[in-house]
């Protein structure tokens, strides 16, 4: 199924968002009741003192980083009534969800899924770490989407979710770039939704993998998608209806 027509611009369509390789979207326009901004893990395991990323040792100032934009933009897509969807990743207590790799390798690096630490145990549901943290929590009304996986279309509703309510475009925020926000937006763009990742509203255990996953979305003429600052998007918000 196509995702996107030739029908009539909706009347709150907003125009372009300055962005790289290309000004978002790539149909000159976007609305609020067919966008969605979705914010990926923003548990306190990945950006949280005693969670899974502090766990195995990584700098936390770095996924912490994009806290404070993605307050502003969650402020802004609100405002003018977009869709607001956010993911946990994390396992049923019993594990059973959880792939015998992906528990080998968390214990090996020392943060075994299900293994007790600070914040109750490592990803899993139910608990302080899997928690999202208060700054960009969910508020009533807003799509939340538990997952097993990196990616939010694996394993759950959320494209079912999308598609009934008319979703055809993603703005995406969230932890980690490289991981859990990469593989959602690839498998997106496979799906046919014009995805837009703000650039400072997201962050990796690594800068340099940062960097090279925004690059990854950017090259070959934006092949997931394109690339944006949170400035930019509220821009585009704030400047209203684009003429039609
Ligand atoms: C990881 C994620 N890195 N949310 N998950 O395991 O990116």
């Amino acid at each position: 199924m196509s995702l996107h027509t030739d029908s009539a611009i909706a009347p709150s369509a907003f125009g372009l968002v300055d962005a790289e390789p290309y000004n978002w979207p790539y149909n000159g326009t976007f609305s609020p009741q067919t966008t969605a901004l979705i914010n990926i893990d923003w548990q306190v395991d990945f950006c949280g003192v005693g969670g899974y990323v502090d766990t195995m040792g990584y700098d936390l100032s770095l996924t912490r980083a994009g806290l404070a934009p993605t307050r502003r933009v969650l402020a802004a897509a609100r405002e003018v009534g977009m869709h607001v969807v956010h993911t946990r990743e994390g396992h049923r207590p019993d594990l059973s969800d959880c792939p015998p790799n992906k528990l080998w390798r968390s214990r090996r690096i020392g943060a075994g899924i299900g293994d007790d630490g600070p914040c109750g145990r490592i990803l899993t549901r139910g608990e302080v770490g899997w928690e999202i943290v208060p700054e960009v929590a969910p508020i009533e009304g807003e799509l939340i989407i538990d997952k097993p996986g990196k990616g939010a279309f694996y394993a759950t509703d959320l494209d079912l979710l999308l598609r009934n309510r008319g979703v055809t475009h993603i703005i995406l925020t969230g932890i980690t770039t490289d991981v859990c926000v990469h593989t959602t937006m690839r498998d997106a763009n496979d799906r046919g939704y014009e995805c837009l990742l703000l650039s400072d509203c997201t962050g990796a255990t690594d800068h340099a993998n940062y960097l090279a996953a925004l690059a990854m979305v950017k090259m070959q003429g934006g092949v997931f998608g394109a690339v944006a600052t949170s400035d930019a998007l509220i821009a585009a918000l704030s400047e209203g209806p684009a003429a039609t």
